[in-house]
């Protein structure tokens, strides 16, 4: 019998993030507010830097920038994980990365759910920051018993999704039916829900211990925190938020800004607090929030080596967690401590720190078999007959994860944990191991490489 074709998953993954942005921005108004800033902010850098839109014309990002997101959530449990690991794989999702927020007193370690290959990153770079809260850290052994309890009543998965999953899992795929009713489906999961499942008092107990522990207990499910719009400069952005009635936090997370932008840099505004209506009583909880993130060139081993270690110098001067009181100072720490990282693609080239995509050119195509054509990738790069652009870095910052976790938890809520970063933990109740993000990074710029020779030399 013939059967209807299945959909690829990165299609999937595409509409899933259309749906999820349109519910966002549905339910958070300044989500589309900020949208349109972002836009308006891209479309003059695109205008006034033809050089910066010529190398995202060349990497294919000019086209996927406008749908680009990403979002994050926080789970309660181990199976939680588990599932949601296979709800994203439906979607062409894996874990990539490991990052442990309790060093800055988050009781939560995290992966990023995203595509692995620049083709589906093409197609849609959608990504989830997806935290598990760690319950071995609540210190009061009667309200984690109760955190325990919750956690284990509540399902977070609809009986629909479920059974997509699996059919997904067994066929190997979904056909374009159920493939819609799949994105439908997995949404809900991500729903804000305006009733808690405990009282208020209980609430109040759990929000004592720490502000996200209660976030995650007293739910029916994880809630999208943020999405998360990709802005070609995010100084513009935060500086033309004020006038458009939104506060972001004091500091810009990541590196200072720079000519040629490495990583990740990030800004936020802290959500209004919304009803909630608690089993017994009325009342509010804040968790939603709106992020701007501007992406650079990943990094090499060496080059992520040199930024910790310019990140951590400037903080240890600063001597203190970046706030409104001493945020002209940090920025001035980081300006000043970053000067030791090379601003100039070549030169970051040369000395390893980054990751460069290869394309050929027109010109190297035409000299392609002439008796003349350079033989190597280096003497063809000089001739032109290859282009060298930076490659985008698709992944998370701990130490901007946890600053953009503090700006939204309120600063009440610093708590101090042990660093205790436990990988082998996490990967067991995620049910598989995490990929790591330098080795998908290598891969890509070596596919580049490969293909140059391929067409130039072969
Ligand atoms: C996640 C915070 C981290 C980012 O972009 O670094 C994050 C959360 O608050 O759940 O989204
Ligand atoms: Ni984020």
């Amino acid at each position: 019998m013939p059967t209807t074709a299945h959909v690829s998953p990165d299609e999937i993954r595409k509409g899933f993030s259309k749906a999820m942005s349109d519910m966002y921005r549905d339910e958070v108004p300044l989500y589309g507010a900020l949208m349109e800033l972002v836009a308006e902010t891209n479309t003059r850098v695109l205008d006034a830097e033809p050089s910066l839109a010529q190398q995202l014309q060349r990497t294919g990002e000019i086209q996927r920038l406008d749908m680009e997101r990403h979002g994050a959530i926080r789970l309660g449990t181990a199976t939680e994980l588990a599932t949601i690991s296979r709800l994203f794989a439906v979607m062409g999702m894996q874990p990539v990365g490991y990052y442990d927020l309790t060093p800055a007193g988050v009781p939560v370690h995290s992966t990023a759910f995203r595509a692995v290959h620049e083709q589906a990153l093409q197609t849609s770079p959608f990504r989830v920051f997806t935290s598990l809260l760690r319950l071995e850290l609540i210190e009061n052994p009667d309200l984690r018993a109760f955190a325990e309890t919750a956690l284990a009543k509540r399902s977070i998965f609809t009986p629909g999704a479920l059974a997509l999953i699996e059919q997904s899992e067994a066929d190997g795929g979904l056909n374009p039916v159920d493939a819609d009713e799949f994105i439908r489906q997995a949404l809900e999961t991500f729903r804000w829900h305006h009733t808690a499942t405990v009282t208020g008092a209980q609430y109040q107990q759990l929000s004592d211990q720490h502000r996200l522990i209660a976030d995650v207990v007293a739910f029916k499910g994880p809630h999208i925190n943020h999405l998360t719009p990709r802005t070609l400069d995010i100084d513009q952005v935060q500086d033309a938020m004020p006038g458009k009635g939104i506060t972001p936090k004091a500091v810009i997370e990541g590196p200072p800004r720079r000519n040629c932008p490495i990583l990740l840099r990030q800004t936020s505004f802290k959500a209004l607090d919304e009803p909630i209506a608690f089993t017994d009583a009325k009342g509010s909880h804040s968790a939603r929030f709106g992020e701007i993130e501007q992406r650079g060139v990943a990094l090499t081993p060496k080059g992520r080596a040199l930024y910790d270690q310019l990140l951590n110098a400037a903080r240890d001067a600063l001597g203190a967690f970046p706030n409104e009181g001493n945020a002209a100072r940090y920025m001035q720490l980081m300006e000043q401590h970053f000067q030791a990282f090379p601003d100039n693609y070549g030169q970051m080239r040369e000395q390893g720190l980054a990751y460069f995509r290869y394309f050929v050119t027109e010109q190297g195509l035409a000299a392609r078999g002439t008796a003349d054509q350079p033989r190597t990738l280096e003497a063809l790069i000089a001739a032109g007959h290859i282009d060298v652009e930076p490659l985008v870095y698709e992944d998370f910052l701990p130490v901007s994860a946890a600053g953009i976790f503090q700006s939204n938890l309120g600063d009440a809520a610093q708590s101090h944990y042990a660093a205790n970063s436990n990988q082998a933990e996490f990967e067991k109740a995620l049910g598989r191991r995490t990929i790591d993000e330098l080795k998908l990074y290598g891969e890509t710029q070596q596919r580049s490489i490969d293909e140059c020779t391929q067409a130039l030399l072969a």
